[in-house]
């Protein structure tokens, strides 16, 4: 029997398996091609599937998106599919089910699961809720599981396919022993399910979560306060490698091949690397002279920044990490942008706040892109006030607080 289609993806996807557990219910095949998110997102590519996420599918007779829809047509191939439910009732609560996995499980698992994984900005806020929120989701399937095997019927449909293919995240990464006993229906639903053959065959072996995952800093870069650049001492080389992408998940599309609007600005007489490489190589009493004497107002355009959520942060090297988050996930901002944020105070007592020198005039899309822009404030500094903050962007620069603990350049 020849494939229904091709589904495109990142290795390993639960996401994939759905479609394919649902076809092989149904005695079909899908093939799968590897899809590599940070190269594959080709302008021809994003034409056809402009949300830029996978898996993506495509056949002869339609291309879809959104991996529940790619499994229920593969669940719809055949007529009459026991997958699908015989009845209207049936029909509606597979659907149902459906709906759940995606809203309930599957964004509030990535929610608190993929800030753990360093995939997605750590804001211990939104991973509590997500963490609440699934929580209450696997607290009603648990209700709604006493009294059943399946969860519509008696035997396996679409709605196990997708309500189980949704929890691995969570029951192999964040559910220990002790957190699974609280959902003891669904844990013995997921196993059940999970050790069908044809399940098996496409999620391969499950290890369940012994050890929950915790939060780990991105990169641990602490120094003493003592340690702090003396004056005058600039933050020489301290620069923050790109977060390694190993993870597809959260990869941003490519950018388009056509040239950045960036590039298309009149030529500037300040050459941003130069300004780089005299801040990296001097004084930075040495390194702001050079700068002013070079600075061009209308090619460029300087920014205070101030992280919002100040009374929200806790110890130093935590603050100093989520300044190397941001940095990571606006690594595509190298060629436009020069940066300098550092933390002030002391643990439980903290602020981020730095400058920032763009090209052009706006805060340029590769900054404002990343997942965590929101939680800065870019406050633009008219030429009229450079008079007036010339001392705070050198002290910014040079690290020169009393109370800087540390810091990151981006540059
Ligand atoms: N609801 C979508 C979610 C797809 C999704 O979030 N895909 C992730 C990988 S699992 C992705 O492509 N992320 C890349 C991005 O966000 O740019 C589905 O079920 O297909």
């Amino acid at each position: 029997m020849s494939p229904i289609g091709t589904i495109k993806s990142y290795p390993n996807n639960p996401r994939v398996a759905k479609a394919q557990i649902a076809a092989a219910y149904n005695g079909l095949e899908i093939n799968v091609e590897a899809f590599d998110l940070s190269k594959d997102r080709t302008p021809e590519f994003l034409n056809k599937f402009p949300m830029g996420k996978v898996p993506v599918f495509e056949s002869d007779k339609v291309d879809l998106t959104e991996s529940s829809a790619i499994g229920y047509y593969a669940a719809a191939l055949k007529e009459d599919s026991a997958l699908l439910g015989k009845t209207a009732v049936d029909k509606a609560l597979i659907v149902q089910w459906m709906l759940f996995a995606e809203t309930e499980i599957s964004v509030n698992s990535s929610g608190w699961v993929l800030p753990l994984r360093g995939i997605w900005p750590y804001l211990k806020p939104n991973v509590d809720a997500a963490a609440t929120k699934l929580k209450r989701a696997l607290g009603a399937l648990n209700t709604v599981l006493l009294t059943k095997t399946y969860l519509v019927g008696h035997e396996i449909t679409y709605a196990d396919i997708a309500i189980v293919t949704a929890l691995i995240s969570s029951y192999t990464q964040v559910l220990d022993k002790a957190a699974r006993a609280e959902f003891k229906n669904v844990t013995r639903y997921f196993t059940t399910v999970t050790s069908k053959p044809l399940f098996q065959k496409y999620l391969g072996k499950i290890t369940l979560c012994e050890t929950p995952l915790k939060f780990v800093p991105v990169k641990k870069e602490t120094k003493k306060k003592e340690a702090a650049p003396k004056k005058e001492a600039a933050p020489k080389k301290k620069e923050v490698a790109p977060a390694a992408d190993e993870e597809e998940e959260e990869a941003k599309p490519a950018p388009p091949k056509a040239k950045n609007k960036l590039d298309l600005l009149p030529p500037s007489p300040f050459v941003l690397d130069a300004w780089k490489r005299e801040y990296s190589n001097n004084d930075t009493k040495d390194a702001i002279k050079w700068f002013w004497e070079h600075f061009d107002p209308e090619g460029y355009s300087i920014w205070k920044v101030d992280y919002k959520y100040n009374d929200e942060l806790t110890l130093t090297f935590m603050s100093n990490n989520l300044i190397g988050g941001f940095y990571a996930r606006i690594e595509r901002a190298h060629k436009y942008a020069f940066g300098s944020m550092i933390v002030r105070g002391e643990n439980n007592n903290n602020t981020i706040s730095g400058y920032f020198v763009v090209r052009g005039q706006e805060v340029p899309f590769e900054i404002y892109d990343a997942a965590d822009f929101a939680s800065y404030s870019f406050t633009k500094v008219e030429p009229a006030q450079y008079e007036e903050k010339k001392e705070e962007f050198y002290k910014y620069l040079a690290w020169d607080f009393e109370d800087c603990v540390d810091g990151k350049v981006f540059k």
